[in-house]
């Protein structure tokens, strides 16, 4: 009995040292990643390797794709890409952990598969090639640098091929057309912040694919400051912070006056003449205490009456949440929305052209140890991800 038994083992290691020679090139860690990145959980006879607490962490632990690295021809519909820049802002510094902290709440969200009950999709099995890109590289030390980097990283991803076509119509089966002014079909990127400064180089970015855009934003602070009003400006640098971002914005043209919007607004001001500034930044506004009166349908009305159809940039603040569920930002305001509230208001966007989208202001350092505001962060881009995921960028041309 003794013999044959050695010669099996004899065998098996024949075999391993043959797959050692030939094929270690091939040989994945521990034999644990899968793409497509749909964790293999419930049902698979391996649970815990590709678990929801295990592995590298990306966002919904979607595959990492280097796009600003060696797969800078990858292509894709919807990018992730971390933006870790904190030193535009005015009272708690911590943003630039906002991407690592972002993928850290999102890790749950595909535990169950990725089906958005109310939305009645599921965006990871859509059909669109959803990566995160990981960060774009953001220096600490020089503000201009760092803004500069922001937008041609950002650039960089809108550019790119997407992978998906348009296709035809499924009603008329006309050919779909981009709603792009370059006449391009563009890839969406959301931003994960950062605090709110990135916006202008994320603006800008925007600008050479779609022209001046209509912005949805959601924020407890209006962010069309004049540098005199937020900062004092000191220096050019200096004006151009997380509260004078969209003055600047408005000024380079980059926003399409009129049918953008405010949504959860409740900052003091320095006056009545802040809203007569914001007004002639573009915006309208809605206020953080009119879910009082208007509830979530009113807002949804409000919003969807001021941009209509045209292309929408969407950016959220997290502290447009109220801190009871969001604490971990950088300019806390309470009165705020609950998360339910917001997300209930973000799937009211659905069938408009959201080009591309943020969340800012997460800075995980003043989270609670339940993780509540990255999980709030992960929660929300994943309304905005079922409702990108449903609309096309087309319209049909006769
Ligand atoms: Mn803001």
């Amino acid at each position: 009995m003794a013999f044959p038994l050695l010669a099996l083992v004899l065998a098996a290691i024949t075999l391993v040292s043959a797959h050692d020679d030939h094929d270690h090139g091939l040989q994945m860690p521990l034999d644990y990643v899968k793409f497509p990145y749909q964790a293999v959980y419930p049902g698979d006879d391996e649970v815990t390797a590709d678990s929801i607490f295990s592995g590298i962490t990306t966002f919904a632990r979607l595959p990492w794709v280097q796009c600003l690295g060696k797969d800078k021809d990858a292509a894709f519909d919807v990018a992730f890409i971390g933006a870790p820049f904190d030193t535009g802002t005015s009272y708690r510094p911590g943003a630039r952990f906002g991407p690592s902290g972002i993928r850290a709440g999102s890790r749950r969200l595909t535990l169950y598969g990725g089906y958005n009950v109310p939305l009645e999709v599921n965006p990871f099995l859509s059909g669109l090639k959803i990566v995160d890109c990981g960060d774009i590289p953001v220096t600490p030390y020089d503000n201009k640098h760092a803004i500069k980097q922001i937008e041609d990283g950002h650039k960089a991803l809108l550019h790119r091929q997407t992978f998906s076509t348009l296709g035809n119509d499924t009603f008329t089966g006309k050919a779909l057309k981009p709603i792009s002014t370059d006449g391009k079909n563009h890839p969406r990127v959301i931003t994960l912040g950062g605090d709110h400064t990135i916006v202008l180089p994320i603006l800008r970015s925007i600008y050479t694919a779609y022209g001046a855009i209509s912005v949805i934003h959601f924020d407890s602070h209006l962010d069309t400051w004049k540098p005199q009003v937020f900062g004092g400006a000191p220096s050019d640098q200096a004006a151009i912070n997380h509260g004078t971002y969209f003055y600047w914005a408005s000024q380079e043209g980059l926003i399409k006056n009129g049918s953008s919007i405010h949504g959860a607004i409740r900052t003091t001001l320095s006056g009545p003449a802040d809203y007569a500034n914001d007004d002639a930044s573009g915006f309208q506004r809605i206020e953080a205490r009119e879910i009082d009166t208007l509830g979530t349908d009113g807002i949804i009305k409000k919003i969807r009456e001021t941009v209509g159809d045209k292309p929408v940039y969407l950016s959220i603040d997290i502290d447009s949440i109220d801190p009871a569920f969001a604490p971990a930002t950088g300019t806390p305001e309470t009165g705020g929305w609950s998360t339910r509230e917001l997300r209930t208001i973000l799937r009211g966007l659905d069938g408009l052209h959201i080009v591309s989208a943020d969340i800012v202001e997460v800075a995980p350092a003043y989270d609670t140890n339940a993780e509540l505001t990255t999980m709030a962060a992960a929660d929300v881009l994943f309304e905005v991800l079922s409702v990108m995921a449903k609309t096309p960028l087309s319209k049909v041309v006769d």
